[in-house]
């Protein structure tokens, strides 16, 4: 026992189980995780340790993907966490911004020493090697056993599915080796299924760098000095003030006072919007290609160079191929272009603001007055978030969008952009000024090529067939023709993501989960991929190791973070390269060969390598210098460098920061180069220019299979998008899912990471967002418990009534824990992908924003508060 649990011990004598729990963690969670008296004298043990100075405070990981990485540091006495606090390493000023913390972040201790960790490895009660009952999954109880015996369960499971069904057998829904370890160990092993999602970019997650963007168009707009250059900013659906956690509402809010006025196109008006008092264009999900369409129409027909100069030619002219008949790539096998298109030469349908409005449901007058904001003698940047893209059929978007930004040329000059605002690239792109250098941890090369797209993963384990298309992710470009395989899952094997929570069709996860022979989590708490499976590995949180973890760089140019390990491991978890290298052992393979050297050489090695830009603005030095001592106190192999700042004070610090102040060499603008000579300055598409019309494009989305594009962007209606809410769409009769929905990133969580936090939980509440007209109709007022349905399941909410969203649109935050009543069938948490449909098109999306449900007031009990459910605390 610690001095801080005996000191929170003695003044609590009277309580009689305190002093049974003798654990470390175990003292210190249930003071956490419960409440009570016990948390008040904790409260009290914890005051007097920060009072009287008996702690240190180290650099501690944010480590869940919201895109922050915002500065965390742990108050730590004897091992246990009493306080947080973020970023006071230098004064706030909005050119060298502090990088302060979230409520998330804050409340990271309660996580890491949360009452519902995961403490012991555990298998279900009626696990047995085999199955045993599987229809148990999800409902089980759990039974406490030894590492040795779960790893060999665990070994033995897999061992059988590769004998019997080949490693093919084996399924790791799971992002890639930056992030996951397991991958490497299951490549020496012989390799795994893995699948295809395209996530966060949506259609952007195909090669779109063959339209002559960037790969997946990240880092294509200007850097946060020349935001403030715009006249015009429009956030193309985005909310940074939710999603994209950090500094960006600041800097946004440093070009708004510059000047620039905002314009927010979307479904729903969000915070961000609010914020930054930005006009709204209405646009109702899947349907902004529509829209765009109707924008271009109306630039081609108003544009006059002598009394209205909308386009700017000369940009379309030299820098992209395939506007006009004039201008068409040579390596075009169809003799159609986007202009007559736009005009209606091919389908005789002009795509005026009439025609779309009535499918995007923009008003006409606010489609020509966007349209006229374009003009190219206005100072733009049109930034988009993915969430447009994140649409069934919205193939075209990426190219759409890149066109209307020609077109106006707003591209490659100062005050002018065309691009991303995602994650630390919302408000700020260039390249990174600090860099995360190398583990020196290579990948493995996969023996299985299987990779299913994940909106089918489930009802591809029950068919037992899915079609291939190769493993395109993350614009690796490796897209295949579509060929149908048999499949035959027996191991889900879940490492570094929570899949069958984050993919489409939960109910059919279950069902998934509930066929194969074997299902294997390493969580540190019980997510529903936990939750379903036979044997749950507790793993260690990134604040209990060293953490080289993949996710580390933000993506924030200006900063690095290099956070220390702040307490050894709670209870029984284990980091995942253990988990590796003790599976390694029982199944026969040298793991050194995928982790020659421990996790601590590893992130020595990581910080060796990063460096740091130069005042020259182009050249980079090593970040760290490195001495003799140094490599010899953290006991690891290494030779001595010169760098920017010295290790240890890099390491007390936990974060390096490049200063920026107005005309510093780190300013960038996107494709400067390649406006001012595109010849020279080639993109990656066959052309070597922007292509409005791509054959390659057309090509390779058409070989995927499921629908055939134009090599130029036109409107095709989404599948499950606002033409489908209609039984009849020429009379305008609505069908059995009226109401289109999406899942916005909300503050409480980093996807599902910490919705099981308490705090967050009362901090945030996560109701459905409802029109006010919609409620009204159904009789449904603030509050009240609302069951929202789809054709794959049901869910309960509490309303939030609003006037912000759309008629007939409606908005559930994306990534509450399920938790699926089995007498009702119904998820009371409102999970997102309970609803959402597990299908794909075009490219094989992650169509999240494009799904139809209906939803009425609950006439069952009314649901309780989230923050008054009970944790899932095991008791083993
Ligand atoms: N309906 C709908 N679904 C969506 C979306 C949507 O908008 N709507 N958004 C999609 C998007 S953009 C994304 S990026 C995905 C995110 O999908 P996921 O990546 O599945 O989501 P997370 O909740 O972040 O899950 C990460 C998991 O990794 C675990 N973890 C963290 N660190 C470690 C570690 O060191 N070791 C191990 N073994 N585990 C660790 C966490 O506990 C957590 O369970 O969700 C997608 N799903
Ligand atoms: N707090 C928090 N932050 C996060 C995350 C998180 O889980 N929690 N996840 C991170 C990750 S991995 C990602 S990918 C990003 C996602 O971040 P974003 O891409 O910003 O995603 P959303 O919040 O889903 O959507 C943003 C806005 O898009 C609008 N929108 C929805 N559908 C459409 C459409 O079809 N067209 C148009 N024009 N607008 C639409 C909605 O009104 C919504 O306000 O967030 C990151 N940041
Ligand atoms: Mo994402």
């Amino acid at each position: 026992m610690t001095d801080l649990i005996k000191k929170i011990a003695d003044k609590e004598m009277n309580r009689r189980d305190f002093l049974k729990t003798s654990a470390v963690g175990a003292a210190m969670l249930s003071f956490i995780g419960s409440g009570g008296a016990l948390t008040q004298v904790a409260n009290a043990a914890e005051a007097d340790a920060v009072v009287n100075g008996e702690g240190k405070w180290i650099p501690a990981a944010c480590w869940y993907n919201c895109g922050g990485r915002c500065y965390n540091a742990a108050y730590v006495v004897d091992n246990v966490v009493v306080r947080q606090k973020t970023d006071d390493t230098h004064p706030d000023s909005p050119d060298f911004p502090q990088q302060r913390g979230c409520l998330r972040g804050r409340s990271m201790r309660t996580q890491v020493f949360g009452a519902d960790r995961i403490k012991y490895p555990m298998k279900r009660k009626h696990w047995e090697p085999g199955g045993g009952d599987k229809s148990l999954r999800g409902k089980d109880e759990w039974e406490r056993i030894s590492w040795d015996e779960a790893l060999d369960y665990v070994a033995v499971e897999m061992e059988t599915a590769k004998e019997k069904y080949g490693n093919r057998s084996i399924l790791v829904p799971s992002w890639g080796q930056y992030i996951d370890d397991y991958l490497r160990l299951l490549c020496l092993c012989g390799g795994y299924t893995t699948i295809t999602d395209t996530a966060s970019f949506g259609t952007y997650g195909w090669d779109v760098m063959r339209l002559g963007i960037l790969p997946m168009d990240m880092n294509s707009a200007n850097d946060r000095f020349d935001l403030k250059k715009s006249e015009t900013i429009v956030l193309y659906g985005c909310n940074p003030a939710w999603s994209s956690l950090g500094s960006p509402s600041y800097h946004f809010w440093q070009a708004k006072k510059a000047g620039a006025k905002y314009v927010f196109v979307g479904p729903g008006y969000n915070d961000s919007a609010d914020l930054l008092d930005a006009k709204w264009i209405r646009v109702r999900p899947g349907t902004d290609t529509a829209f765009l369409l109707s924008v271009a129409y109306v630039m081609i027909t108003e544009d006059d160079q002598e009394t209205n100069p909308i386009i700017d030619w000369d940009f379309l002219n030299r820098c992209t191929v395939g506007f006009d008949a004039d201008h068409m790539p040579a390596d075009a096998k169809l003799n159609e272009n986007f202009k007559d298109y736009v005009l209606g030469k091919y389908d005789g349908q002009p795509k005026t603001p009439e025609w779309a409005t009535e499918i995007t449901g923009t008003p006409v007058e606010d489609i020509l007055w966007y349209a006229r904001e374009m003009r190219k003698d206005k100072r733009v940047s049109i930034l988009h978030s993915f969430a447009a893209a994140r649409c069934n059929n919205a193939d075209d978007f990426p190219q759409l969008f890149m066109t209307i930004g020609a077109m106006g040329g707003h591209m490659g000059k100062s005050g002018h952009s065309c691009g991303v605002c995602y994650h630390a690239q919302s408000s700020n792109n260039g390249q990174s000024l600090v860099t995360a250098g190398s583990t020196g941890i290579g990948n493995q090369q996969n023996p299985v090529d299987d990779s299913i797209y994940g909106p089918v993963v489930w009802e591809s384990i029950l068919n037992e067939k899915y079609d291939f298309i190769g493993d395109y992710l993350m614009g690796s470009g490796a897209s295949a023709p579509r060929e149908s395989r048999n499949i035959d899952i027996r191991v889900i094997f879940h490492g570094t993501r929570n899949a069958l929570q984050t993919i489409p069709g939960i109910t059919k996860g279950i069902e998934a989960h509930r066929k194969v022979d074997f299902v294997v989590s390493c969580s540190y708490s019980l997510d529903a991929s936990a939750q379903y499976a036979d044997i749950v590995l507790p793993i260690s949180t990134q604040w209990e190791r060293h953490s080289s973890y993949g996710m580390l760089s933000s993506g924030n140019r200006e900063i690095l973070f290099l956070p220390s390990q702040v307490t050894e491991p709670l209870y029984e978890a284990k980091d995942d390269q253990w988990i590796c290298a003790e599976l390694a052992k029982r199944l026969g393979v040298d793991i050194t060969v995928a982790f020659p050297f421990d996790e601590k050489q590893q992130y020595f090695n990581l910080i060796a390598t990063s460096t740091v830009i130069k005042d020259d603005g182009t050249t980079y030095e090593p970040l760290a210098t490195i001495t003799a001592q140094d490599i010899s106190e953290w006991g690891v192999e290494g030779t001595p460098q010169q760098g920017r700042i010295a290790l240890k004070e890099l390491m007390e610090q936990g974060i390096y920061q490049v200063e920026r102040y107005e005309g510093d060499p780190y300013g960038s603008i996107a494709y400067k180069a390649f406006r001012e000579d595109p010849e020279t300055n080639r993109l990656h598409s066959n052309s070597g220019k922007l292509e409005i019309y791509c054959q390659a494009k057309a090509d390779i989305i058409n070989g995927m299979g499921f629908l055939t594009l134009k090599p130029y962007p036109s409107y095709i209606p989404a599948l499950n998008g606002y033409e489908q809410s209609f039984s009849d769409w020429e009379n305008k009769v609505k069908g059995d899912y009226p109401y289109q929905i999406t899942n916005p990133h909300y503050p409480r969580r980093g996807h599902t990471t910490f919705d099981n936090v308490p705090w967050v939980r009362e901090a945030m509440h996560n109701p459905v967002f409802i029109n006010a007209h919609d409620a009204a109709e159904k009789g449904i007022r603030d509050g009240d418990t609302v069951l929202i349905y789809s054709k794959y399941g049901k869910v309960l909410r509490q309303a939030s009534v609003s006037q912000q969203l759309m008629p007939g649109y409606i908005e559930l935050p994306h990534g509450t824990w399920t938790d699926i009543d089995e007498e009702t069938g119904i998820d009371n948490a409102g999970s997102d992908n309970i609803l959402c449909a597990p299908e794909t098109t075009g490219c094989g999306v992650s169509g999240y924003n494009t799904n139809l449900v209906n939803f009425e007031k609950y006439n069952g009990e009314p649901l309780e508060a989230d923050y008054l459910k009970p944790l899932r605390i095991i008791n083993i």
